[in-house]
């Protein structure tokens, strides 16, 4: 890690009130997932950008490594209603893979997030997955992320509820139109944006 890499600073971190309605203040980090961490054989993890781009890509885990990185500070909203603020993500700008990936394509408006978990899922709009505080972490608080947090690489996307938060991110489809993935077939809200309580469909 270098002193030198920019700190994006999560606009949500500067509210006055940084604890969304509903919602409680924890200081430990809470494990939450459907299935469990998936076994990752790291010779063969691949991250792929697929669907309304310029140019699909995928990267290796040596070639994820060597993309330049950078620092955000933000907070992680679970809808479960646990709140845990100042944490410090490092990993590549989901903007950054967008321009690796070409640009999106004008008819896209929405992405589908992929976990290595058995096809776990979770949909974004653009413009969110596309915010100046999103990104593909590799290491929370200085530590490389555990394999119960998400391991080797996440999603963070901190403006909204912590389940549009890809774990063990296997690859990113980028859509027109939007696409309920696990856990908005089974109820929750298609945005899930935690000021405005956007917790079911
Ligand atoms: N691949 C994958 N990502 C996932 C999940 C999952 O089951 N599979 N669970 C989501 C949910 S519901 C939450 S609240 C957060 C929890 O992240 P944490 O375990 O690091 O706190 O991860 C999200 N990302
Ligand atoms: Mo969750």
């Amino acid at each position: 890690m270098t002193t030198s890499e920019p700190i994006i600073i999560s606009p949500d971190t500067r509210r006055q009130n940084r604890i969304p309605p509903g919602q409680s203040q924890t200081h430990k980090w809470p494990v939450l997932d459907a299935s469990g961490p998936p076994r990752l054989d790291m010779s063969r993890w691949r991250l792929q950008l697929a669907g309304l781009v310029h140019r699909e890509i995928s990267f290796s885990w040596e070639e994820f490594q060597a993309l330049p990185k950078v620092k955000v500070f933000a907070d992680f909203h679970c809808v479960t209603r646990w709140s845990r603020l100042d944490n410090t993500w490092e990993g590549v700008s989901t903007k950054t893979l967008v321009d690796l990936a070409g640009g999106v394509k004008p008819d896209c408006g929405f992405v589908l997030a992929y976990g290595y978990d058995r096809g776990w899922t979770t949909n974004v709009p653009l413009a969110d997955f596309l915010s100046d505080d999103a990104l593909v972490a590799v290491t929370h608080d200085g530590e490389p992320l555990t394999g119960e947090h998400g391991g080797p690489a996440r999603l963070i996307v901190p403006q909204l509820y912590a389940w549009k938060s890809a774990k063990w991110l296997a690859g990113i489809e980028f859509l027109a139109g939007d696409k309920p993935g696990f856990w908005e077939r089974n109820g929750y809200h298609m945005h899930g944006d935690p000021w405005n309580e956007e917790r079911f469909g």
